[in-house]
This record gives C-alpha cells, sequence and structure tokens, in this order.
C-alpha cells in the first residue's frame, strides 16, 4: 500500500492532487485543516492536509491469483466495477430521499455551532435548510464534509472588498467602539507600509480628550492633523490636505438612540465629495443592537464595515450578520489595542473559519 500526505487549500484541489498522483483509486484516509505558524497564528495562512492511499499497483501483482494465474483484461475491468458497487453499497444507510440518523446528529452539532456565534436565527434556518439538500443524495456525508459544505455557503454570504478604494475615507459609529483607534492604525499603516502622504480630519469636538487622543497619534507619527467645528470648516481642510494621498476623518461617537445627533452628523458628510463611509461596529454588539445601530446611522450612507474588538469575545456570527442586514463588505477587522499591529484586512475564509470553530 502507498501512502502520501497533500497539503492543499481546500478538499476540491486536494481530490484533483490525488487522482493525478495515485489514480482513481485512491481512498482518502484522513483529512484535517492544519495552520502553518504565522503572526498572532490565529491569522496565519490555514492547509488542509489529506492523507491518501493506494494499493501498490503493480499490474504484474493484480493480473496474478494467489494460484499464480494471470486474469484477463475482462476479469479486471468486472472486479473493478464490483468494487465501486461494494463501495456504494458501503456507504449507504439508508434509502436515498431521507436524511439519515447520523447526519440528523451532525446538522443539530452545527446548528448549536452557528447559534453560540450569535448568527441570526433566519439566517441559520436558511443554511441548514439548504445543507439538508446536500443530504439527501445516496452517499452518506462524514461530519467533515458537512463542515466543508457549511464553510463554503458561509464563505458565499460574506463580502469583503479591496482596501482603499477611495481617497477620502470617514469613520462613523457608536461611542467607544474603537473609530479614533483604527483610523490610527489605518493611518499608519498607509503612511509607513504603504508610503502614502496621509491627513487627518476629526470632526470630534464634543467630547473633551477626544481631539488630544488623535493628536498624540498625529504627533507621534507626524502626520498632519485637523480639528474642524462645521461642514464648511471640513471643505476647507479637505482643501489644505489636498496634497494627500488619503485623508481620513474621525467623528464624534454619537449614541445610537440619539438621531438628532446622528442626523446632524450626517449634515457634514453631506458635503463631502465622493468618499468611503466605514461604519465601526463592535463584535462584542449584540444581535439587536446591531439592526438599531444599522438602521438608525443608514441616514449617513455608510458603505463599508469595520469590526473591532474581535479579540473579547468568541462568537463572531456577527460579522455574517452585519453584511446580511447591509449587504456591505467587511474590510478591516480590529484585534486589540495595540496602534498599529492589531488590524487586519478581513477575509472571507478566515471568518467563515471562525464562525465555525475552526480557530482557536
Ligand atoms: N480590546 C480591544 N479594544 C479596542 C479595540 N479597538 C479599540 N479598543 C479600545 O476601545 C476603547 C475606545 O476606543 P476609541 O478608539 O476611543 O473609540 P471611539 O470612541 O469609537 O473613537 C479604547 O480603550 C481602545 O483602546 C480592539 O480591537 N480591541
Ligand atoms: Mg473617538
Amino acid at each position: 500500500m502507498k501512502i502520501r500526505k497533500y497539503y492543499v487549500r481546500d478538499m476540491k484541489e486536494g481530490l484533483l492532487r490525488i487522482r493525478e498522483d495515485l489514480g482513481p483509486e485512491a481512498v482518502i484516509i484522513q483529512s484535517r485543516k492544519v495552520r502553518l505558524k504565522g503572526l498572532k497564528g490565529f491569522f496565519a495562512p490555514r492547509k488542509m492536509e489529506i492523507t491518501a492511499a493506494v494499493e501498490n499497483n503493480s499490474r504484474f501483482k493484480e493480473q496474478q491469483t494467489p494460484y499464480g494465474i494471470e486474469l484477463g483484461e475482462k476479469i479486471q475491468e468486472e472486479l473493478g466495477q464490483l468494487r465501486v458497487v461494494v463501495n456504494r453499497l458501503l456507504a449507504r444507510e439508508s434509502l436515498p430521499g431521507e436524511i439519515r440518523e447520523r447526519e440528523r446528529a451532525e446538522l443539530e452539532h452545527w446548528r448549536q455551532q452557528l447559534q453560540q456565534q450569535g448568527l441570526f436565527d433566519e439566517l441559520i434556518d436558511e443554511l441548514i435548510e439548504e445543507i439538508k439538500q446536500s443530504l439527501l443524495g445516496e452517499v452518506q456525508l462524514t461530519e467533515e464534509v458537512i463542515g466543508l459544505i457549511l464553510h463554503n455557503k458561509l464563505r458565499k454570504r460574506l463580502k469583503t472588498a479591496p482596501e482603499k478604494s477611495s481617497s477620502i475615507q470617514v469613520l462613523i459609529g457608536p461611542t467607544g467602539v474603537g473609530k479614533t483607534t483604527t483610523l490610527a492604525k489605518m493611518a499608519v499603516r498607509y503612511a509607513l507600509y504603504q508610503g502614502e502622504k496621509v491627513g487627518i480630519i476629526t470632526i470630534d469636538h464634543y467630547r473633551i480628550g477626544a481631539v488630544e487622543q488623535l493628536r498624540t497619534y498625529a504627533d507621534i507619527t507626524g502626520l498632519p492633523l485637523e480639528v474642524v467645528m462645521t461642514p464648511k470648516e471640513l471643505l476647507q481642510a479637505i482643501e489644505k490636505l489636498s496634497y494627500c494621498q488619503r485623508i481620513l476623518i474621525d467623528t464624534a461617537g454619537r449614541s445610537t438612540l440619539n438621531l438628532a445627533h446622528i442626523q446632524e452628523l450626517a449634515n457634514y458628510l453631506g458635503h463631502l465629495p465622493p468618499a468611503e463611509i466605514f461604519m465601526v461596529i463592535s463584535a462584542t454588539t449584540k444581535a439587536r443592537d446591531l439592526k438599531l445601530i444599522c438602521n438608525n446611522f443608514r441616514c449617513m450612507n455608510y458603505n463599508r464595515l469595520i469590526f473591532t474588538k474581535l479579540d473579547e469575545t468568541d462568537s463572531f456570527g456577527i460579522l455574517l450578520n452585519g453584511v446580511y442586514l447591509t449587504g456591505l463588505p467587511v474590510i478591516y477587522l480590529s484585534t486589540g489595542q495595540n496602534v498599529p499591529d492589531d488590524i487586519c484586512l478581513a477575509d472571507k475564509d478566515k471568518i467563515s473559519s471562525l464562525i465555525l470553530g475552526e480557530e482557536e
């Protein structure tokens, strides 16, 4: 018996490689996800390790019976067909058209996982219903294969987009979610790592100290900071920073329930040239509050999402809930208080893995 290990991106690639390498008769003995070590472990690229085996395919051996009699081509072929039928029968425990007991238990397991992750009930129902359809085939699916199907379905529902498609970027959202901290991380990312000229504007003039927080970051990084009090001043500041490739605008946190304050800020943003408006949401937000936030801030025409404080929770369903509610892409994930390190680009595979508990 020949046994080989393959490190691949997914099962599809694995099957292709195995078929090419070991031929169509190879069987998969084991598959598991392994993580190659990398920055913060959690964000390192993940691979699938598949172990496959095939009986030694020496034609001479196969064509001989224990008594040394050669088998003809035809008998070889029939034996092959028989093997396929036996394998199919072994895989089948009940008639197609009904879900087998073990699969029912698997489905329940995944439903609970999604519930623990705080995914909206309607989304869970949709996903489970779709997976049921995959279970009605002839072959019984293992826990792992059901997990792969689910991963794929989550991935398809998520949305991401390339960073920095616009030169003006505004961060909005409820109080204390990490807007200013995230803006500082983005500024450093653009200025130091990507060599861009970056300017910062803040219309955070309500909260004493909030400007100081940003000024500290601006002083450390040497980036220009403009503080504005009116929509007119905002336009003047943008003009003043027109030599910058990127202008990042911080805003004062607004209580989600204070619609007058939210509208006031929306008036500022109404004067802006086309911009990326990031809604910043803490991953610790309750599902019910998420709906309120997404609705009440709608007048600001936000068009991107950022999730912060991923390090403060172990349920990540909110990331998909946010995309589901708004239809908008997630661009950044913030994973801690450290400027500039604790930020990364959102990745559909990693978010799906977090929701399915595949990342420890
Ligand atoms: N644990 C954790 N804390 C964060 C994160 N982002 C921001 N914070 C902290 O949250 C608090 C509020 O952040 P701030 O940027 O002032 O929020 P803002 O009011 O939305 O501007 C500060 O103590 C930050 O250090 C994050 O991703 N994880
Ligand atoms: Mg702030």
